[in-house]
């Protein structure tokens, strides 16, 4: 097993030879760390894109801009129509592919426009194991995923923004808001907006790690195993909540928190496929 010290010496070098880089960034935890060492060993020649898009949370990106600016990174503030685009508002797994296509051609675009010869990633190991058909795309477009390269995994990259002293070392996972909805419901603004609303509201309750799922008129919520007696204390609260937002009936999945809930009902062989063709 390498070394996290060594792994870091060899992102160093990565990004040492790549001269002038472009980020991808989002304020997460693996985003930040590469953003940060791209500054330590490129100086100025760091430019962080953010990218606002109606399937992220606005918070999030205002949250993005601000602590780019806080490290002193140069940053340039995008935004992509991702609902304008049938194959995405389809909601089917390949979805998730037609949605990092367009993020990173339009990155490509910026990159190719204002000279940065690299645009940069923050995926991980972990991202391999995980049914991600965006990886293709990013594949594709020539993005490099310098975490990946030097053989990160999250505890790791966790503990090297910690070294990095970046407030953002143990954020939790976001991700976009197309996860929320079972493969083939067709995702529009309305719907997106509700199940936003109804994840603020639960976060702003205490439930920091939360996914609501939306079923039709169900919705399911997703919170870790020990904050259920919690939130059935404020079942009440949370149900009329819920219904004012739209929904009819307010359930607890007895599951609990997991990433890629949606992801359980797909045959095993497609995600399997989907790995294996990303490989
Ligand atoms: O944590 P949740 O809300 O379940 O979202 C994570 C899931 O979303 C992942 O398991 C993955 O299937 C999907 N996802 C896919 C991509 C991609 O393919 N690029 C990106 C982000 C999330």
């Amino acid at each position: 097993m390498m070394e996290i010290n060594e792994k870091n010496r060899y992102l160093g070098k990565t990004l040492k030879e790549m001269g002038r880089v472009m980020v991808a960034f989002s304020g997460g935890v693996d985003s930040t760390v590469v953003l940060k060492r791209a500054q330590q060993e490129l100086g100025d020649n760091v430019l962080a894109v953010v990218v606002a898009s109606e399937l992220f949370r606005e918070s999030e990106f205002q949250a993005a801009v601000q602590l780019a600016e806080d490290l002193g990174v140069k940053v340039h503030q995008t935004e992509i129509k991702e609902l304008n685009q049938p194959q995405i508002t389809a909601n089917n797994p390949d979805s998730w592919y037609y949605s990092k296509k367009l993020l990173y051609t339009r990155l490509n675009q910026l990159a190719e426009e204002w000279d940065y010869p690299y645009v940069l990633d923050g995926m991980i190991m972990d991202d391999e194991a995980d049914f991600r058909p965006g990886l293709k795309a990013r594949t594709e477009e020539g993005i490099r995923s310098v975490l990946q390269e030097a053989n990160l995994y999250k505890p790791e990259v966790r503990e090297l923004a910690k070294e990095l002293e970046l407030p953002v070392w143990n954020k939790l996972a976001s991700c976009s808001l197309a996860s929320r909805f079972p493969y083939g419901t067709k995702l529009d603004k309305q719907k997106v907006n509700q199940v936003n609303q109804a994840e603020l509201y639960l976060k702003r309750a205490g439930f920091e790690e939360v996914r609501v799922r939306y079923h039709d008129n169900v919705a399911r919520i997703e919170v870790a195993a020990d904050k259920m007696v919690e939130l059935l204390e404020k079942r009440t609260e949370v149900q009329h909540k819920l219904v004012s937002l739209g929904f009819d009936y307010v359930s607890i999945d007895l599951r609990g928190y997991r990433t890629g809930s949606m992801n359980e009902v797909l045959p095993a062989a497609s995600s399997k496929q989907q790995i294996a063709a990303n490989a």
